[in-house]
Order: structure tokens, then sequence, then C-alpha cells
């Protein structure tokens, strides 16, 4: 058996935590053979309610799962961990403008940082998700100047598989026969689903569904799909943020298939033209635990046009914290 790792989850009383612990415990992260410790944060009024989720986690006796850490400390909760899933945030509230809702995030997202950069194991592999998941992944980064600036990213990887079920859906096929479809930018309506570079069964995406359906219909139901998925359930995604969050940590952790890419917010390095630091989602693949963008990939004027777009949304909302970085 190998050496226990340590996993923490922020948020871990939330919805998306109900999915994501019972997967994460059941060894869906890293495989079969590697123990773990989960330290799971949360706030101090949501502590009950972490019990109950503690209680479940024991009646699963689940066997890679060597210890479970409830705290509302970060610092306890960050403690030499491998692995981070920031999911916790604050939801926006009635009256509540994007500004406040950055706000408030900003400021969970400068202590956790803070606390990573103190305690974390220095190759800690941090995902943020709670939103604003890409400017919060920043500022976490921007409060850990002793860890490297590659610790840190924000998930798209929900958004990457929601363009993959609508493609496959759109041209009958399974999901795994689709390969590079790619999402840029920020994880908001704002992104960018992008199918020039995908193939389906081998074959150019676009050449099969055709340029109206990747306009009309396909960029705004990917945009828009969170809200759809409020709008039918009364709650925002939970089981598929989970399945993503998994997703992402594990491409990160054990790379990406050959041949194939996923899409994850990362900080920008200046490629394609996106302003170097934003946190900005990159078609990567993974290797040896190194994220690299994919390179030399064709940018016609339509996408070029959409890369921006969400660019200068990313900017917008890293002017509105830029007192916390
Ligand atoms: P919930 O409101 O069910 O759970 C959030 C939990 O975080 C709560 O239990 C709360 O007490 C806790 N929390 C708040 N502040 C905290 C802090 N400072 N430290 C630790 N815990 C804290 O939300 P849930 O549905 O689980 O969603 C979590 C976040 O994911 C939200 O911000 C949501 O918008 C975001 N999402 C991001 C997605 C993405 O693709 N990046 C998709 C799904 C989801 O919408």
């Amino acid at each position: 058996m190998k050496i226990p790792v340590d996993i923490a989850v922020t948020g871990a009383a939330g919805q998306i935590s109900y999915s994501l612990l019972f997967r994460l415990a059941g060894g869906a992260f890293l495989g079969p053979d590697q123990p773990f410790v989960l330290r799971l944060l949360e706030v101090p009024a949501a502590m009950d309610a972490l019990k109950g989720v503690l209680m479940e986690l024991n009646d699963c006796a689940y066997p890679l799962l060597q210890k479970v850490i409830t705290t509302s400390d970060p610092k306890v909760a960050f403690d030499n961990v491998d692995y981070a899933f920031l999911i916790g945030a604050k939801p926006r509230g009635p009256g509540m403008e994007r500004r406040d809702l950055l706000e408030c995030n900003a400021e969970i997202f400068s202590v956790q940082g803070k606390a990573l950069n103190e305690v974390a194991s220095r190759n800690v592999k941090v995902l943020v998700t709670g939103n604003p998941a890409n400017t919060n992944a920043l500022i976490a980064m921007s409060n850990a100047p002793d860890l490297r600036p590659e610790c840190f990213t924000a998930m798209t990887m929900l958004d990457h598989n929601r363009a993959i079920s609508q493609l496959a859906e759109k041209c009958g096929v399974r999901s795994r026969e689709i390969k590079n479809v790619a999402i840029w930018g920020n994880h908001s309506a704002t992104q960018y689903p992008d199918l020039h570079h995908a193939k389906v069964k081998g074959q150019d995406a676009l050449s099969l569904v055709g340029e109206d359906w990747f306009v009309d219909d396909f960029i705004p139901t990917v945009q828009q799909r969170g809200a759809a998925i409020i709008k039918a359930r009364g709650q925002s995604s939970a089981a598929s943020a989970a399945n993503a969050a998994i997703g992402h940590m594990k491409a990160w952790a054990r790379g990406t298939e050959e041949g194939d890419w996923v899409s994850m917010a990362i900080p920008s390095d200046g490629s394609y033209g996106i302003e170097e630091g934003l946190v900005y989602s990159y078609p990567v693949t993974v290797n040896g635990g190194e994220i690299s963008i994919v390179h030399g990939l064709d940018i016609n004027a339509f996408s070029r046009k959409r890369m921006d777009i969400t660019e200068t949304e990313l900017k917008e909302e890293r002017d509105a914290v830029r007192h916390l970085l």
C-alpha cells in the first residue's frame, strides 16, 4: 500500500461536496491502491451539517479512507495537503450585484490562499470550483507567493463535458467518440466553447454539424447550461459539478489521454494573446503532473472575437478585486 496523501475539500457540507466526497472516498480519484486522509473545511455555522456528512462517510467503511478531519480553520484543513478542492463559496443572495459577490468571495479566497501558502505541500494541486471560479483562483494564487502559480487552477471541466455531451447527442455518437473540444476563457456565460478543432470519430466536427448549429445552438446551450439546470431542478448543478471536479483532478494527477486534451482554467502565460496572469481556460494536456497549453491551434476571426470577449470579462473581474491581489 502507498503512503497516504492528504486531500482538502472546502464547502464540505454543501451540495457539490455531498456528491464529491463519497466518490473521492470510494477511490474514484486516485485509484484503488492509494489511501488518503480527507480534510474537510466548513464555516462554523455549517459544522453540525458537516458532522452528519462525517457520520455517513464513516458508515461507508471505505477501505482507502484513513482518517477524516473536520474543521473551520483553513490552516488545519490545508496542513500539508497534496490536493485541494476549493468548492465552498458564498452564493449570490437577493439584491446582490455581481460586484458584491466578487467582493465577498474574494475575501474567502484571499484567506484560503494565505493559508495554503503557509501550510500546504509545496506541490499542492489546487482546483477552484467556487464561483466566480477563475477570479477566485487568481486571488488565491496572488495570496500564495511562496507557491508556484502552476499550483492553481479553476474548473471549466463541467463546461468541457457539457460541450462533449451536446456534440455527441447532435451526432448520435457516444461521448468517448468525441475528441478535442475546447473551452476558452471564463467559467461564465461569456465562455467560448469551441468546435473548430473537435473531432467526431476522427472527422471534423464542424463539417458534420454545420456553422449555424454551432453558432446559434451549441454555443448558447453550453454557455447557459448552468442556468437551464437551475430552472429545471430549482438548484444549481451538483452531481455533474462533482464529476467534473474529479475529472479535472484525475487528469492533473494521472495525465490526459493520448490524442485528446481537456479544458482547464490556468494562469495565462500570454499564449494565444491572452493577458499574462489572468486565470483563463485553455485546452491543455497533462504529463507527469505538469499542465501544458495546447499550442499551434488556428484561431480564426470568429474565435478571436469570442476569446477576447471572455478575456475582457476576466479583466473586469480582476480589476474589481485588485485591492486583494
Ligand atoms: P452550496 O451552497 O450547497 O455549498 C457551499 C458550501 O460552502 C456551504 O456549505 C457553505 O457553508 C460553504 N462555505 C461558504 N464559505 C466558506 C468558507 N469560507 N470556507 C469553507 N466553506 C465555506 O453550494 P454548491 O452547490 O456546493 O456550490 C459551490 C460552489 O460551486 C458555488 O460557488 C457554485 O456557484 C460553484 N459552481 C461552480 C461550477 C464550476 O463549473 N466551476 C459548477 C457548479 C457550481 O455552480
